[in-house]
């Protein structure tokens, strides 16, 4: 039986690749042809597509976008409409522009990792509204989570919590930014660190989702529970609103629980017809913490969802599902199984009854899995490959079709009495397609999560833009397309590419970001380590430990020469001390792997062992005068003896 299963299943699987093939040949163009406006797919107009895009020369941009960089580690940031990338911030990767990832601060924070897996950019939130303030970023590589500080855009901390093997289900955040969160996307042993054979994977590997509280003064992320899972792969997720205020949404692979050795999970993980969302009452948490119903694994609070009744519920959803999205409402949840041509419109009151009066069809390791027909709103019939959901302030949703390489736009309910009950009439409510170039994953709309979107601007995240651009070689670029969405038409407008590899991103509007100029003495962030004039630097010895307080300002360094002995433990506390917007400093010593920069009126410290004896040079990195070429010095390491 279960033979039959996966050739079914690896028939099915071979049927989309043909059809996604079939798509890919169909929408690519000649490479490398100019001019090609206007023909083939993902035309524009042209006047239409450079009167809204082009941002003249000292104009500005109305949104921030910010997108992942996935396995680069870091996080883009370019403007709307132009699309131009304007910044980069790293944040699991050492970034040598900035000097991130060289200094003391920033490598304890980066630890032993020289690089992470950014997914999906949350951004905080007062009363469902984006509020500018912070910007989390989560690890799919690794049970961790970031936190970026949108004053100067820069990752302030990065927070790592035990028994989460990777962190895709991340960094979802609550209508007040009470919770960001954190679920298992590949299932381990529990508690972490336990060795358990492949074959013991239904009953010793588990999956954990975690919430992460944020301090409203200061955004620092602390872990405040874990619920351990049975051992699905955990995916995306979303938090609720409105009426589902006080929810967290997420959905689930693997419901099979089984990894099988030389099984394919893509196939092993196909045989159901359907996979779960899971719905988490966070105050439910929060009340099960304070009864004390948890045990502590690795400092960790840990509630099992059997012993804690009323945290956790499951409810079918359409197999392999990727996104799940709330309304602005609130109310509609919408899950999308991969695998499925229908997106499931889930309706979140009948949720809260269906829970109210125990209508559950199935339990699974104690957690009740609630009536699936009891509390769907809708199947759309949106097409092939359902991915995300974004919306606009009209009731419209946009999904984005993977195997089609196009997003559908939708109306959202409430929908004529009965047509839900007919797949037919649903098909009314499917507006219209847009095609992109080409195999889309995520998309966003202008405030797209918030309790308002603005209806006017998406972008997709597009995997590869074939035939869009002149060759770099065997790697496409990834591309993002700016679409029009304000009337009834949506419209193509612009094609940027991006670096390896967005998979989720934000648009902000950009007045909502109140930005520093310069770190003011004496103000935020106070460092014990700043001096502010040439009098107070200082060269000081204590055994075999050195500390140098220098200052750098246009165009010097003081001191210039900083003499030590071969095997001494030098620390350089460096402070920009200009008071003057983008006088950026560098401080490098290629000998010795030393990079850093300091915004003006920053204080970088770097710490180094000076085994190399000789002379080294050291310079400033960042042109800042006329006589930057000027601003160096000389770093003498004595020999031993
Ligand atoms: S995920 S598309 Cu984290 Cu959708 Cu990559
Ligand atoms: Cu300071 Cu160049």
């Amino acid at each position: 039986m279960f033979e039959r299963l996966a050739l079914m299943k690896r028939l099915f699987a071979g049927v989309l690749i043909l059809t996604m093939l079939a798509f890919l040949a169909g929408c690519g163009g000649p490479e490398g042809q100019r001019g090609r406006a206007g023909k083939g797919a993902g035309r524009s107009d042209v006047t239409d597509a450079a009167l809204k895009t082009y941002v003249p020369p000292g104009d500005l941009d109305e949104y921030y976008l910010f997108y992942s960089g996935g396995h680069s580690g870091q996080v883009f940031v370019a403007g709307v409409p132009s699309m131009r990338h304007i910044s980069t911030i790293p944040v699991f990767s050492p970034y040598p522009g900035t000097g991130y990832g060289f200094d003391n601060e920033t490598k304890e924070m980066l630890g032993d990792y020289t690089w992470g897996d950014s997914h999906h950019p949350g951004f905080s939130e007062t009363d469902g509204e984006y509020d500018g303030r912070w910007l989390f970023i989560n690890d799919n590589a690794q049970g961790r989570i970031a936190r970026i500080d949108l004053r100067d855009f820069k990752t302030k901390q990065i927070m790592t919590i035990p028994h989460i093997s990777a962190n895709h289900g991340s960094s979802f955040v609550t209508p007040n930014t009470e919770y960001i969160t954190m679920a298992t996307r590949m299932s381990v042993p529990f508690p972490e660190g336990t060795y358990a054979d492949i074959t013991e994977y239904a009953r010793k590997y588990k999956g954990v989702i975690a919430g992460i509280k944020v301090d409203p003064e200061n955004g620092h992320m602390s872990l405040a529970w874990e619920v351990l899972m049975p051992p699905f792969n955990y995916d995306l997720g979303d938090a609720g609103k409105g009426v589902s205020d006080g929810w967290l949404f997420w959905t689930c692979y693997n419901s099979e629980r089984e990894f099988i050795e030389g099984g394919k999970l893509e196939v092993t993980a196909s045989q159901k017809d359907k996979d779960f969302m899971i719905m988490l009452n966070w105050r439910e948490a929060e009340k099960a913490i304070a009864a004390g119903k948890f045990k502590t694994y690795k400092g960790a609070k840990v509630i099992d969802p059997a012993k804690a009744p009323g945290v956790v519920y499951f409810v079918g959803l359409a197999k392999s599902p990727h996104g799940v999205d709330v309304s602005p409402s609130g109310q509609w949840i919408i899950g999308s199984g991969k695998l499925s041509p229908t997106t499931t419109v889930f309706n979140f009151e009948k949720i809260l009854k269906a829970i109210e009066n125990e209508d559950f069809e199935d339990t699974v390791d104690g957690i009740p899995v609630v009536t699936y027909e009891s509390v769907r709103e809708a199947e759309i019939p949106v097409g092939l490959g359902p991915l995300h959901t974004q919306f606009d302030n009209r009731g419209n949703a946009y999904t984005s079709l993977f195997i089609e390489s196009a997003i559908v736009k939708w109306k959202l309910p409430p929908y004529a009495p009965g047509d839900a009950a007919d797949a037919k009439k649903m098909e009314k409510y499917v507006l219209e397609k847009i095609p992109v170039a080409y195999n889309i994953g995520h998309l966003v709309t202008a405030e797209g999560d918030s309790r308002s979107p603005d209806g006017n601007y998406m972008v997709a995240l597009n995997k590869l833009s074939k035939g869009r651009h002149i060759s770099v070689g065997p790697s496409i670029p990834e591309s993002a397309q700016l679409i029009d969405i304000s009337g009834d038409k949506m419209k193509l407008l612009y094609d940027a590419f991006t670096e390896p590899e967005p998979h989720y991103a934000l648009m902000i509007k950009a007045d909502k970001i109140k930005t520093i100029e310069v770190y003011k003495k004496d103000e935020w962030p106070a460092n014990k380590n700043a001096i502010w004039t040439p009098e107070e630097t200082s060269v000081k010895r204590n055994g075999r430990n050195v500390t140098v307080k220098m200052i750098a300002v246009r165009s010097f360094f003081a001191p210039d020469v900083i003499r030590v002995n071969q095997g001494d433990r030098v620390t350089v506390h460096l402070t920009n001390i200009e008071q003057t917007r983008d006088e950026l400093h560098g401080f490098a010593i290629n000998a010795y792997n030393i990079n850093i920069v300091a915004d003006p009126g920053e204080t970088k410290s770097v710490t180094f062992k000076a085994n190399k004896p000789g002379v080294y040079a050291f310079y400033c990195t960042n042109f800042c005068s006329a006589l930057h070429q000027e601003m160096q010095g000389y770093l003498l390491v004595k020999p031993k003896g």
